[in-house]
């Protein structure tokens, strides 16, 4: 039904039809297999991005899909109002494979955040002790948490805030990376919660110092203040670990998940978190409509099983090595700086006669493969978990090959 028509009049449909919230690249996919998708004229491209990480388990992963086929003709939705028969075996499932007593589902990322938002004011107010109204959240600064009013409320980002506020109160920001200023913010004895990203992502995939999270987290257990991880694009494998947390070997108090939980065949987030913190939170005073409906709980199972059953963690973290090493190789004075961990990395470009990262991205999509500038400056380079190493090599020589381009 979609194949009468060329990317060119879907870009224009796009374009008078669509709000224009986005700036995408001239590409229309239209079919995707594992680390490749195809575009509506059937030209071929790696996926560097992964939409951003949600598709680490690969585009169109058969037993993912087949997961989703199956429930969908069987079950899709009954709301929680009653119980379904896929809920309860996936709460099994995903609390032990994560380590939790409970978990509380929804759909986005945004939600889970706001979800973790809600039980740490919460726990404030009922276990820590907090007078009404009082409670207080640490952020970090140039954090992305997501859209909502609120999440914004945390943003530092002038285009993810302005004209929308009046904003939501009770956060104090500080800067990443920063143990002293979070030791100086704790001592404040409102404080419910430090919400913080492993690696923060939209930021240009920004790694912390070794150290930064165990400490962090330290020091909220020193002051009775919950530890809360927004691993919704940092989670499920990407950076060489199943968390990345588990670097550090950090357990969050709270854990957000999101993005490949369904890896990428539909909406799923969750939060994870034991009793104490969880049954803060009685009936009727948290929900959603799609929340723990019966194809999220079929899908996430199956998303978390081909993540163990393929070793993805493993491959994310030698393949990381392999291409953060060939990054580095690549004789351009262009490249100003690699990072990374596992398969979430970044390349800053320097700028220069006025291209930027942009026209880098525009070159190697020329070339057949896609990424996504994060700010001027920085490409964010994010390929499926499940890429062959001999696909990763095709890919590194496509990017060497746009980069000297500009030099
Ligand atoms: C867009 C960025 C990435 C996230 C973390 C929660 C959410 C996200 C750490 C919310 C979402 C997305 C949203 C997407 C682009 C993307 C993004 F560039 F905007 F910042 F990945 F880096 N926590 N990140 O990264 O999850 O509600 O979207 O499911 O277009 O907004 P969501």
């Amino acid at each position: 039904m979609l194949e009468k028509y060329s990317s060119k009049e879907l870009m224009a449909l796009e374009d008078k039809y669509g709000a224009h919230n986005y700036h995408p690249l001239p590409v229309v996919l239209a079919k995707g297999v594992g680390a490749k998708v195809w575009d509506a004229e059937g030209k071929e491209y790696f996926d560097f991005l992964s939409a951003y990480s949600a598709i680490n388990q690969g585009h169109c992963h058969p037993k993912i899909v087949g997961a989703l086929k199956d429930q969908a003709e069987t079950l899709t939705l009954t709301s929680r109002a009653f119980f379904n028969n896929a809920l309860g075996v996936y709460e099994k499932y995903i609390t032990e494979y994560f380590g939790y007593d409970k978990v509380l589902p929804m759909n986005s990322g945004a939600e889970g955040d706001e979800t973790a938002l809600k039980l740490a004011r919460k726990w404030g107010y009922m276990k820590k002790g907090i007078p009404e109204n009082q409670a207080k959240i640490i952020v970090c600064e140039n954090n992305f948490h997501g859209r909502t009013i609120t999440i914004i409320s945390m943003s530092t980002d002038p285009d993810a805030r302005k004209d929308y506020g009046p904003y939501t109160p009770g956060f104090i920001t500080i800067p990443y990376n920063d143990i002293p200023a979070l030791e100086n913010e704790l001592q404040d004895p409102n404080v419910a919660a430090f919400l913080v990203e492993p690696i923060q992502g939209e930021a240009g995939v920004y790694v912390p110092e070794d150290g930064y999270l165990k400490k962090s987290y330290e020091l909220c257990k020193k002051n009775n203040v919950l530890f809360i991880a927004d691993e919704v694009q940092t989670g499920i494998a990407r950076t060489g670990r199943l968390l990345a947390c588990d670097h550090e070997e950090v357990r969050p108090d709270i854990l957000i998940l999101g993005k490949a939980l369904s890896g990428g065949v539909y909406p799923i987030s969750a939060v994870l978190a034991d009793d104490e913190i969880m049954l803060c939170i009685k009936p009727g005073e948290h929900g959603s409509t799609f929340g723990g409906n019966p194809i999220a709980a079929r899908v996430a199972m199956a998303a978390l099983e081909v993540v163990k059953e393929e070793k993805l963690a493993e491959r994310a973290e030698r393949l990381g090595e392999i291409f953060r090493r060939e990054m580095r190789n690549i004789p351009s004075n262009r490249i100003e700086l690699v990072r990374g961990k596992g398969l979430l990395n970044a390349v800053v470009i320097r700028p220069k006669d006025g291209t930027e990262a942009w026209d880098v991205c525009v070159k190697m999509a020329e070339n057949g493969l896609l990424a996504k500038p994060t700010h001027q400056h920085i490409i964010r380079f994010a390929p499926p978990l499940v890429i062959s190493e001999e696909d990763l090599m095709k890919a590194v020589d496509i990017i060497r090959k746009s980069i000297l381009s500009f030099s």
